[in-house]
This record gives C-alpha cells, sequence and structure tokens, in this order.
C-alpha cells in the first residue's frame, strides 16, 4: 500500500442541539477530514480534535499544520504492509495525538478496502451488534434534561450519561434517580472537581452510578486512585488516559475501575487496541467514547466497539442526535433495543457522501510528496 499524498479539509456542520460540559457550550463543529490516497484506493479518517483546546491541548487550528507539516510528510511515499506500520513512522512527532490518530486510521481504513475486508474484523473484532449509550449535556433547567432522557430512554438506549460539574450534579442526580430508580446512570465531570472536594463527592455514591467519569485534573492518575479508595462509585478515566502505558499505570494503582476509549486521544487504532488489551488483562472493562463526531468517525468508533473488551454500553449513538444531515450513508441508527449492527461490506460499511462533503468544506489541501518539508 503505497501512500502517494493526504488530503486535509474543513468542514462545519451545526449541531441539532447544543452541546454542554463543565468547559463551555457548542453549537456547531469545525471538523477535520483526511483522506489518504493509497493506489487508487481512498482511505478516510476525521481527526477529533475539538474547536477549541479545552478538552485537550490539541485543536482544529493545531491539527491541520501538524499534519501538514509533519505527521503527512512522515508517511508519504512510502509503501506500508499494514496501516499499524504507519504508528512507529510518526513517533518522534511529540504529543498531537488526535492529529497522529486521523493520519493512522485513513490507512487502516485504506488497508481494510484493499484487503476487501470489513475494518473491524481487520481490528480484531468480533461483536455483531454493540450496545448504545448516550452522553447528555448540560442544559438550561433540570426539567429540560429530564424530557432528554425520556426521549434518549424511549428510543431504547442502554446507559444514560450526563455531565455534572460543581452546582450542577447532586440536585441533578437527586431528580433523575426520584424519576427513575433503575436505570443504568453515570455522570462525567470533564476534571471538574479537586480532591479537596471528597465530602461532596461521597454523596455521589448514594445514587447507584455505573462510574463517575475523569472527576479530576485531566493530567492526573495518582490522586484519582487517592479518591477511588473514598468513594463507592467506581471511577472511569478519560482524559488521563493517553497511551497504553497510562491505562496499565491506573490498574496498577487502583485508580479506576473502568476505562473510556477514544481513539483520537490516544493516537490511533493500534494503541487503542493496546489500552484495549491492558485493561482487559488488568479485568477492566471499557467503552468507546466520543467527541460528536462526524459520521466518518463515528463509523470508526462503530467497529472499534466489536472488540471483546468493550463490555459496556460506549457514546456510540445514532447520527441523527447530533446532525440534521450525516456525511455517511446510510446514517447511524440504532434499534429499539438500543443497538447499532454490525455491517460487513469491504472498509467501514458506510459509504461517504463525498458531493455533501465538498460542499460542506470551506477549506482544503493536498500534500504529496516533496511538497512539505
Ligand atoms: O468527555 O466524553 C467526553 C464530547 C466532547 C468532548 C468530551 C466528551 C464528549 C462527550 C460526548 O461526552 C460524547 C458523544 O456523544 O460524542
Ligand atoms: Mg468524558
Amino acid at each position: 500500500m503505497k501512500i502517494e499524498a493526504i488530503t486535509i479539509r474543513e468542514i462545519h456542520m451545526p449541531l441539532v442541539h447544543f452541546f454542554e460540559t463543565s468547559f463551555g457550550r457548542a453549537y456547531s463543529r469545525r471538523i477535520l477530514l483526511l483522506t489518504a490516497h493509497c493506489e487508487g484506493i481512498d482511505g478516510w479518517a476525521e481527526c477529533v480534535a475539538s474547536d477549541a483546546p479545552f478538552y485537550s491541548s490539541e485543536w482544529a487550528e493545531t491539527a491541520w499544520p501538524t499534519i501538514q507539516q509533519y505527521l503527512a510528510p512522515a508517511v508519504l511515499g512510502r509503501t506500508l504492509t499494514t496501516a499499524r506500520d504507519s504508528a512507529a513512522l510518526m513517533s518522534k512527532i511529540r504529543g498531537h495525538r488526535m492529529a497522529k490518530a486521523a493520519v493512522e486510521n485513513a490507512l487502516w481504513d485504506a488497508e481494510a478496502q484493499a484487503k476487501q475486508q470489513p475494518l473491524w474484523k481487520l481490528l480484531g473484532g468480533t461483536r455483531r451488534e454493540i450496545p448504545c449509550g448516550v452522553s447528555i449535556g448540560i442544559q438550561d433547567s433540570i426539567e429540560q434534561l429530564l424530557d432528554k432522557i425520556e426521549t434518549e430512554l424511549a428510543a431504547g438506549y442502554r446507559r444514560i450519561k450526563v455531565k455534572v460539574k460543581p452546582g450542577w450534579d447532586v440536585k441533578v442526580l437527586e431528580r433523575i434517580r426520584a424519576q427513575w430508580p433503575e436505570i443504568v446512570l453515570s455522570c462525567d465531570a470533564n476534571s471538574a472537581y479537586t480532591l479537596d472536594e471528597v465530602e461532596h463527592l461521597r454523596k455521589f455514591d448514594q445514587f447507584n452510578l455505573l462510574m463517575i467519569e475523569q472527576p479530576l485534573w485531566a493530567d492526573d492518575i495518582y490522586y484519582h486512585a487517592r479518591l477511588q479508595n473514598e468513594l463507592q462509585t467506581p471511577i472511569c478515566l478519560d482524559e488521563s488516559i493517553r497511551q497504553a502505558r497510562d491505562a496499565a499505570f491506573a490498574v496498577d494503582v487502583g485508580a479506576c475501575r473502568i476505562v473510556n476509549i477514544k481513539v483520537g486521544r490516544v493516537g490511533g487504532f493500534t494503541e487503542a487496541k493496546k489500552v484495549h488489551d491492558v485493561c482487559q488483562a488488568g479485568s477492566i472493562p471499557v467503552w468507546c467514547g466520543g467527541m460528536l463526531e462526524s459520521g466518518v468517525g463515528r463509523a470508526h468508533n462503530i467497529a472499534l466497539s466489536t472488540l471483546e473488551n468493550f463490555r459496556l454500553p460506549g457514546d456510540v449513538s445514532a447520527s441523527k442526535r447530533y446532525w440534521h444531515e450525516d456525511i455517511i450513508e446510510p446514517e447511524v441508527e440504532v434499534t429499539p433495543e438500543g443497538t447499532i449492527a454490525i455491517r460487513d461490506q469491504p472498509g467501514t460499511g458506510y459509504r461517504l457522501r463525498e458531493d455533501l462533503v465538498e460542499k460542506l468544506t470551506l477549506r482544503k489541501e493536498t500534500v504529496r510528496t516533496g511538497t512539505a518539508k
């Protein structure tokens, strides 16, 4: 598989409903898409870096030049037997995992197409359907949140996750539990608390939550272990797990009982598989996180979720929850039982709507061998 050129493009898509976390509210997404042109085959991937450097230091404006000036030139002109080999070619570039993941994952897509195999099989997956949950942002009122939860439960979703922060937590969880004592419920703090708030966080134990996601600092593992000792509720790490070594550390010190895997956050499918394996060996179940992806990233999340240790419902849900019109065909749909059926066509099993992508494109650039430093 010879990598002849790489196209980076930016598209803009308005969200059906705003999404608010402990670091702010988003009404739309700037999304970078990447195409790896390999001997007549185009592999596609999404760079999940956000519009702003809040979830992580990477964002759309850092990913673009990093791919254009360093990551694309590192792989361009090379002939690879497997997409997996691309990770080593990019390893001298420090950090920028979401940018790296976009390059690597586009090559996995190209490899799957070249081998006429479904991507999920190439990744080593086994599941034929995956269980789905939803992540619901902070709303203008608790009533609005309860309405949203009702809609998602009626649609069949198997786990409700709500975003929390100081001032939008215990009261909110109380109201949810009063209305639905039995549903599978979790919360995500996106690092909104500190270890001084242990007494407050202990109040979460009364709600029988499946987990509390990333309560403390985005770069911390050790203090999460201290906190996990004080809580009954399982901690799930998201931001803190950037590579398999972090997962091994977290398992060793007991910093969490569950791990959220985002393929962009860990730098690509190769590292995501390693995180999966480390967690499996440590008897820690994982689930697939989301970054408000378009259909391209969503299809990759679905493929990854077929691996065996993805034992809990992920934040992988239907296209229509995010977009008026998704850029893939068919759109991702969820069954009334709250699952996504795995497709068997080569590649992701979803067709890219290239005409729509062109229409949404704000800028694009193709990098070829010898055109960049
Ligand atoms: O922490 O999981 C998170 C979205 C953007 C950034 C971080 C997170 C999220 C979500 C949304 O929770 C998951 C999704 O529905 O894609
Ligand atoms: Mg999270």
